[in-house]
């Protein structure tokens, strides 16, 4: 299977049929997928990553497309990825909503991509990574990704977004208490969206207490908290003001380079453990199934089988290929 690379030519924000070729070939993950994927990733690193989370309904996606609009008013393209929507990537239930966020997936400089994680093991897919780095490619100056604070695509959304941003609601004083554990730790930004609601300094006064208990140093970031009324757009320049504010303390900032060092080597190893597993399973696991009821029955540990397998594929791995592997 080849891929011809001269399609890429035409690849830019605006040629929406390609990118959205693009990335269906790499969810589908075939070897032309791994191959588009090398192609494209010289084309990386210019898109800032902003992640939003926070609870079902809290307001993200309106958020979403208000913060969109501002960047495109400051002449920039936006790509979004819903990350395991709740409700289709429509700023809700209400149909007046979905249009509005249809609107702004028509502009020229939009790109709205739902991606469905579920199900698959540690929480945001690979897959959420690679399209991100496909739209990076194609010249996005922002990639949103919205995912719903209730399982672990939060968590991982923090290692790959430049800036997190959760959200809360001014109801959600008890969800506060519930997501302290997860939540407090990753955002670098918080927003208490639907202040057009009572209970909002309320639910300012709380949350800021709980961020007094943390002990930040002097020269740690300190997670600002943004009221917004996402719907009037209220709150939102503040917002976008904060995002660029982090991103520059993080321009120059070691703990930030350590964690996408930290990010980065992650990422390293699921692609050697996928490839690994990929190359056994089409090797047919290099096991007889002799010794597979040997597992079954009681005589022999999967993990020394495993170990075994893993010692045999090592010794071909370094007999077949000791030429160009000295990595820099
Ligand atoms: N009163 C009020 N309602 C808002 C505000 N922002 C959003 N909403 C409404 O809250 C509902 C949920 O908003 P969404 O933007 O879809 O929330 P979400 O967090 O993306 O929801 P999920 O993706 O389903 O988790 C919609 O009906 C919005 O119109 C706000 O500032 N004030
Ligand atoms: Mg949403």
């Amino acid at each position: 299977m080849t891929f011809d690379s001269n399609i890429l030519s035409n690849f830019s924000t605006t040629n929406k049929r390609l990118i959205a070729r693009i990335i269906s070939t790499v969810e589908s993950g075939n070897e032309i997928s791994i191959q588009i994927l090398k192609l494209l990733y010289s084309k990386t690193g210019n898109a800032f990553r902003i992640g939003i989370t926070g609870p079902p309904g809290a307001g993200k996606s309106t958020i979403t497309n208000q913060i969109t609009k501002h960047f495109l008013s400051l002449g920039k393209s936006v790509a979004i990825i819903a990350v395991d929507p709740t409700s289709p990537f429509s700023g809700g239930a209400l149909l007046g909503d979905r249009v509005r966020m249809n609107d702004i997936g028509m502009l020229d400089n939009v790109y709205i991509r739902s991606v469905a994680t579920r199900g698959s093991l540690g929480g945001l897919s690979q897959k959420a990574i690679d399209i991100a780095d496909v739209l990076d490619a194609a010249g996005f100056d922002y990639i949103i990704f919205e995912t719903v604070g209730v399982g672990q695509s939060e968590l991982d959304i923090a290692k790959i977004a430049h800036t997190t941003i959760v959200t809360l609601v001014p109801e959600s004083g008890d969800a506060i208490q519930a997501m302290k554990a997860g939540l407090m730790e990753i955002a670098d930004l918080f927003v208490i969206n639907k202040c057009d609601r009572p209970e909002a300094s309320k639910a300012f006064s709380s949350l800021q207490s709980s961020l007094q208990l943390r002990n930040f140093s002097s020269s740690d970031w300190q997670p600002p908290i943004i009221k917004t009324s996402a719907i009037s757009n209220i709150g939102i320049t503040e917002l976008v003001k904060s995002i660029f504010e982090h991103r520059k303390y993080c321009s120059n900032n070691p703990n930030c380079l350590k964690n996408r060092i930290e990010y980065t080597k992650e990422r390293i190893i699921t692609i050697i453990s996928e490839l690994v597993k990929k190359e056994m399973f089409t090797n047919n696991l290099v096991v007889t199934n002799e010794t597979i009821e040997e597992v079954i029955s009681g005589n022999l540990s999967p993990y020394i089988l495993a170990e075994q397998i893993l010692s045999n594929y090592k010794s071909n791995f370094i007999n077949n290929d000791n030429s160009n592997n000295s990595l820099h």
